[in-house]
């Protein structure tokens, strides 16, 4: 039991906070730890907990063996880890994927990176930046504690300045466990692979000692030329520093003064202004600078807003024509974690004529909102909390919102990002309608540009054919939309030409998600399940009944491609996939992306 003694007398206490999110990480002087990265698999949390079940890292006197890295203990006998001799992981990317070992994994995984890092200038400031790690990470440097950051899709960073060796061989560890629990967001039971690891990105950044932490950049709300928005310095001496906003190509600069917290709220009129749209994504480059630091990235500008039922986007009508899709390259089964991925998902998009994404049910990664933002695809983005969630536990209120304002704070900028969806099917009641809108008054507190929505529920009444969408929470978001399965969990698809929506709402109806399963390659007659056939069929029924919904102005099919799910246990037809999409795990398209696409083109010639 207590054979494993490793004394450690090197105390890990140093408990920080994760710090606000340095927003344009990739617009800053960064140096990637993405690689190769020695990892151990503990599902024992042997490397965590001492035999108390007491973690070291909140243990004054601990004995065991905490996994930091032998490269500190060198001298020390009875260590029974060794990353040296383990095997590596790529960095970003899942678990498992990599390793077939570990396809099934859940749990806690330590990952171990060596890096030496010289900074540029003596008094500059260094952070270590993580795009996003599934679920719960606790981060070491140099063997002291960075911090522990929850939630498996949004980014954070530590501040390193202090513990960096410069120009010294540094050792950065992780824990990343991805044990699903009951309280966290989201919780133990989902439809997708609860893919573990680092999943995105890892960089060193270094930036000035007073640098541009924070800003938001977009037009503010009912204008077309007038920029909105605050800029935010972080560090010392803050007061009264100016900060300046440069668009060399519509020849428009101007400063501002930062108040006692270090922001500068910033208000500035555009001449000639072309704004950004599916047909002309138009980017401007824009330099930020103050503090002596200067970042400069690509954003666009535009509009959105409702009208009765009416979803204008520069002013015009505009008919989202959307598909959902999971952060999933079904081609190797694992999480995108490569410009390549992002790349094939979105072309894969524009075949199918969309102009529109919904990226379910949790942040996708920052480069494919960047790309969409490039490519004129218009995007949903959701907050994963889905269906069941501790309603009335704070904690799980706390987490989701700290979610929120991280996916929030990361893609503020983005001229393609036009809603903020706060959950994914959720049944009504008390608890869970104020715990939504709370998250609604966050989203709205910290940008009222865009349009707020949730993928609701819909009920049968008496009468067999009527479907409601009524929801306590309906009053709060901007659109409405829903999940409805007509023609697969809710009859065949011939059902759908009897249905009668009953929808009270003056709003725009967005359909979150329809859909039915087929088997790529599985061909019989339009009335057998699983079939190719029929799921083209459930398509053409949907689509002809959905366009008789008078508010009807877009919709985004359940899904693109087939994607992991440990819930589709099917033997022959699903063996762990869900098979919704319109493209197989093999990359080839079912006949429903054809009708999806024909319905499009009509559509596209309806709202020239
Ligand atoms: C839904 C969920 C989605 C599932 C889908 C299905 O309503 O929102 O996450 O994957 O249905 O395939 O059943």
């Amino acid at each position: 039991m207590k054979k494993i003694i490793v004394f450690f007398c090197v105390l890990f206490s140093v408990q920080m906070q994760a710090q606000t999110v340095i927003t344009n990480i990739y617009g800053r002087k960064n140096f990637t730890l993405n690689g190769k990265w020695n990892y151990i698999v503990d599902p024992y949390e042997t490397g965590y907990y001492d035999y108390r079940y007491i973690p070291y890292d909140q243990n004054p006197n601990p004995k065991g063996g905490f996994f930091l890295d032998e490269h500190l203990s060198k001298k020390r006998q009875f260590i029974e880890y060794d990353f040296d001799k383990e095997p590596t992981l790529r960095v970003p990317g899942d678990w498992n994927s990599q390793k077939e070992k570990l396809f099934y994994y859940e749990g806690s995984v330590w990952y171990r990176r060596l890096f030496t890092y010289k900074k540029d200038k003596s008094d500059d400031r260094v952070f270590v930046h993580f795009g996003a790690a599934n679920y719960e990470s606790d981060v070491y440097l140099n063997g002291k504690k960075l911090g522990k950051h929850i939630g498996g899709f949004t980014p954070f960073n530590y501040e390193i300045t202090s513990l960096l060796k410069n120009d010294g061989k540094n050792s950065l560890v992780v824990k990343v466990d991805n044990t699903r629990k009951r309280e966290a967001i989201p919780t133990v039971n989902t439809d997708w692979k609860n893919f573990g690891g680092i999943t995105r990105d890892v960089e060193v950044v270094e930036v000035p000692k007073v640098f541009v932490n924070d800003y938001f950049i977009q037009l503010k709300k009912g204008s077309k030329d007038e920029l909105s928005g605050y800029i935010k310095l972080n560090g010392k001496l803050v007061k009264n520093q100016k900060v300046k906003v440069e668009i060399p190509e519509l020849k428009s600069m101007a400063e501002f003064t930062t108040d006692d917290k270090g922001i500068a709220h910033v208000s500035m009129r555009l001449k000639e202004v072309e704004l950004w749209s599916p047909e002309s994504p138009k980017l401007y480059l824009v330099n930020i600078s103050g503090g002596g630091d200067y970042v400069t990235e690509e954003i666009g500008f535009r509009t959105i807003e409702t009208r009765g039922h009416d979803l204008l986007l520069n002013g015009k009508s505009i008919f989202l024509r959307g598909i959902s899709i999971h952060e999933e390259n079904p081609l190797r089964g694992g999480r995108n974690y490569s410009a390549e991925d992002d790349k094939m998902v979105l072309d894969w998009v524009k075949k199918l004529d969309c102009n529109y994404v919904r990226l379910a049910h949790y942040p996708h990664n920052e480069k494919m909102v960047r790309l969409a933002d490039k490519m004129g695809i218009l995007v949903w983005e959701e907050n994963p909390v889905y269906w069941t969630i501790l309603w009335d536990n704070p904690s799980t209120f706390n987490n989701a919102k700290t979610q929120l304002t991280d996916l929030i704070t990361r893609d503020k900028n983005r001229a393609c990002v036009i809603i903020w969806s706060m959950a994914n099917e959720t049944p009504v009641s008390d608890a869970r309608t104020s715990f939504l809108k709370r998250l609604v008054a966050q989203a709205r507190s910290m940008d009222d540009t865009r349009l707020i929505s949730a993928a609701l529920e819909t009920h049968r009444d008496n009468i067999p054919n009527d479907r409601v969408v009524e929801d306590p929470f309906a009053e709060y978001v901007d659109l409405i939309s829903f999940n409805e399965y007509v023609g697969w969990y809710d009859g065949d698809a011939q059902k759908c030409d009897d249905i009668n929506w009953i929808i009270k709402y003056n709003k725009p109806v967005v359909v979150s998600e329809f859909g039915a399963s087929a088997l790529q390659g599985l061909h019989n007659d339009s009335l057998t399940l699983w079939s190719e056939e029929y799921q083209a069929e459930v398509y053409k029924h949907n689509l002809s009944m959905l366009k008789k919904i008078p508010q009807f102005r877009g919709v985004t099919p359940w899904i693109l491609s087939d994607f992991h799910s440990p819930r589709r246990l099917l033997p022959g037809i699903q063996d762990g996939w869900n098979r919704k999409g319109l493209i197989g795990e093999n990359g080839t398209k079912k006949k429903a992306f054809y009708v999806l696409r024909n319905f499009y083109e009509q559509i596209e010639k309806e709202y020239k």
